[in-house]
C-alpha cells in the first residue's frame, strides 16, 4: 500500500498523478477465511482493522451487499460526541472519540475530524435538569462537558435566536472536543488499511444464509457462492434482524428510517454543531457551506433508504424559531438510512446463541461517532471469544435480565 504524504503528492504531481493506484483491492472471494465480517460499513471495517492491528488476525473477508460505506455510514450527519449518561456508554463513546482525534494519522488518510464543539440545547426546565445531571456524570467518567448559559451560547452561535416565544434557549450541554468527521473518508480509510493488511473486501456480495454444524457457525451462503469461516461477525445495522434470523436467533431491535437534508451552500456562519432535542432538529454547517439538518426517525418500521416531504416540513418547522434564517434558504437534497433501534437506545455487542457468531448492532441513530470504539471492542471479543471490558455490559443477556442501559435522552434524536 502506498503511503500518502506531502512527498507523495509532489512525486505524483511530477508524473501527472499516474502512479496512485487503487486504495483497496477487489479480489474474488476465497473458499474460506478465519473470520468473515458481514457488512462493510464503518463498524464492520473498523472491526476488521482492529482484528488485524491489535490481534494479528488478517485472514479476514468483509462481505458487502452493496458498495462499502453505502449504508448508514455514508448517509449520516457525522456528529461525533461522547456526552452519554451511563458509565458503559461514556466509556465506549469516549474511547471512540479519542480514537477519532488521531485517526487521520493512524490510518494515513485525512478523515477531516473537526472538533468544533457540540451543544445540546436545553429548551425546557426538564432538559436543564437532565443535562446538568449528564454534565455531573461526565465529570466522574472523565468526559469533558459543561452546562453553559444562554449568554455563552449566543457568543458561540450569534445567528441563534435564544429568546423564542415557544422554545427559549435556557442553557446547553457543551462538549468542546466533540464535532464532526468526513463519513465516507472514515469508511475509505479503514477499507484501505484493511486491504493493505491483506484482507479481502468483497462488494456486491450479499449474505443469504448462515451455515452451521452442531450449533457452531461454519460459513455463509452468498450471491457469490459459499464462503467458509471459523468466526462470523454480523455488523449490518438496519439489516441486523434479517441476519439474526438466518443465524437462528431473534433480536430485540426495530428498523426505522432516519432522514436528513442539506441546504444550499452559504458563507460560513455556524462553526459548532447544535442539537435541539425538544423540538427534534439538529444542524451544522459543512465545509462546503451547506447546512446539514436532521430530525427524528420515521415513527413506523420500514426499510426505505430515502427521505419524504413531510419530514422536510417537520424538521424545518422545528428549527426555524431558533434559526430564523433557515426560513429563507433553499433545501437542496434529502436522503434516509435504515437505523437499528433497541428498547434502551444502546447498542448490542455480543456473543450469540450460535457458536463463534458475534453480533454488533443497535447503534440506532448514533453509531457514526462510535465506529472506532465499537470496532476496537468487537475485535477484542471476536479474537478472545468473549466480551472485553468495553462491551461486557452491551450483551444480549441484558434484555432477559432487565439490565437496561437507558440512553434515550443522550441519543438526542426522537424515536
Ligand atoms: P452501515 O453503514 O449501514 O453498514 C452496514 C452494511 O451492511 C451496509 O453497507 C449494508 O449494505 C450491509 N449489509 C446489510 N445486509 C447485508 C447482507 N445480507 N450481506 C452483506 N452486506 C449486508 N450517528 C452519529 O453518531 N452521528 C450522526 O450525526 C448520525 N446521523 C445520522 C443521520 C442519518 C440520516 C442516519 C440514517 C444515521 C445517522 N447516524 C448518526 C447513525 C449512523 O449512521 C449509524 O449508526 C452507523 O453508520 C452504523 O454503521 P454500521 O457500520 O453499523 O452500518
Ligand atoms: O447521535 O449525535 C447523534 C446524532 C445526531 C443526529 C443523528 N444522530
Amino acid at each position: 500500500m502506498k503511503r500518502y504524504s506531502a512527498f507523495a503528492i509532489a512525486r505524483e504531481a511530477l508524473r501527472y498523478h499516474t502512479g496512485w493506484g487503487k486504495a483497496w483491492r477487489s479480489p474474488e472471494p476465497k473458499k474460506s477465511y478465519d473470520v468473515v465480517i458481514v457488512g462493510a460499513g464503518g463498524h464492520g471495517l473498523a472491526t476488521a482493522y482492529y482484528l488485524g492491528k491489535n490481534f494479528g488476525i488478517t485472514n479476514v473477508a468483509i462481505l458487502e451487499k452493496g458498495w462499502l460505506g453505502g449504508g448508514n455510514t455514508g448517509r449520516n450527519t457525522t456528529i461525533i460526541r461522547s456526552n452519554y449518561l451511563q458509565d458503559p456508554s461514556a466509556a465506549i463513546y469516549e474511547k471512540a472519540r479519542s480514537l477519532y482525534e488521531t485517526m487521520s494519522q493512524d490510518l494515513n488518510m485525512n478523515v477531516m475530524f473537526s472538533p468544533r464543539g457540540v451543544m445540546m440545547l436545553a429548551q425546557t426546565q426538564h432538559e436543564i435538569r437532565g443535562f446538568q445531571r449528564t454534565a455531573q456524570a461526565n465529570a466522574f467518567q472523565g468526559v469533558k462537558t459543561e452546562f453553559i448559559s444562554p449568554q455563552r451560547i449566543k457568543e458561540l452561535v450569534p445567528i441563534m435566536n435564544i429568546s423564542g416565544p415557544r422554545y427559549p434557549v435556557l442553557g446547553a450541554l457543551w462538549q468542546e472536543r466533540a464535532g464532526t468527521g468526513r463519513h465516507d473518508a472514515v469508511a475509505w480509510a479503514y477499507a484501505r488499511a484493511c486491504s493493505g493488511m491483506g484482507m479481502d473486501i468483497i462488494q456486491k456480495c450479499e449474505v443469504t444464509a448462515v451455515n452451521q454444524s452442531n450449533g457452531v457457525v461454519t460459513g455463509v451462503e452468498t450471491t457469490r457462492g459459499t464462503i467458509g469461516c471459523k468466526k462470523l461477525g454480523i455488523l449490518v445495522a438496519g439489516n441486523s434482524g434479517d441476519l439474526a434470523r438466518m443465524a437462528g436467533f431473534r433480536l430485540p431491535m426495530e428498523s426505522v428510517a432516519l432522514q436528513a437534508l442539506v441546504s444550499e451552500p452559504i458563507k460560513p456562519c455556524l462553526d459548532v454543531v447544535v442539537m435541539a432535542n425538544t423540538v427534534h432538529g439538529y444542524i451544522s454547517q459543512s465545509d462546503k457551506g451547506e447546512f446539514v439538518i436532521g430530525g427524528g426517525t420515521d415513527m413506523f418500521n420500514n426499510y426505505t433508504q430515502r427521505g419524504s416531504f413531510h419530514h422536510i416540513e417537520e424538521t424545518i418547522r422545528a428549527l426555524v424559531e431558533t434559526f430564523p434564517m433557515i426560513s429563507r434558504m433553499k433545501m437542496m437534497r434529502q436522503w434516509g438510512g435504515i437505523v437499528d433501534v433497541t428498547g434502551d437506545r444502546s447498542p448490542i455487542i455480543s456473543t450469540t446463541p450460535l457458536g463463534n457468531c458475534f453480533i454488533n448492532g443497535g447503534w440506532g441513530t448514533g453509531g457514526f461517532k462510535s465506529i472506532p470504539g465499537s470496532g476496537w471492542a468487537m475485535a477484542d471479543m471476536m479474537a478472545n471469544g468473549q466480551p472485553g471490558p468495553l462491551c461486557t455490559e452491551f450483551g444480549l443477556d441484558r434484555f432477559a435480565e432487565g439490565r437496561f442501559i437507558d440512553e434515550s435522552v443522550a441519543a438526542g434524536v426522537a424515536h
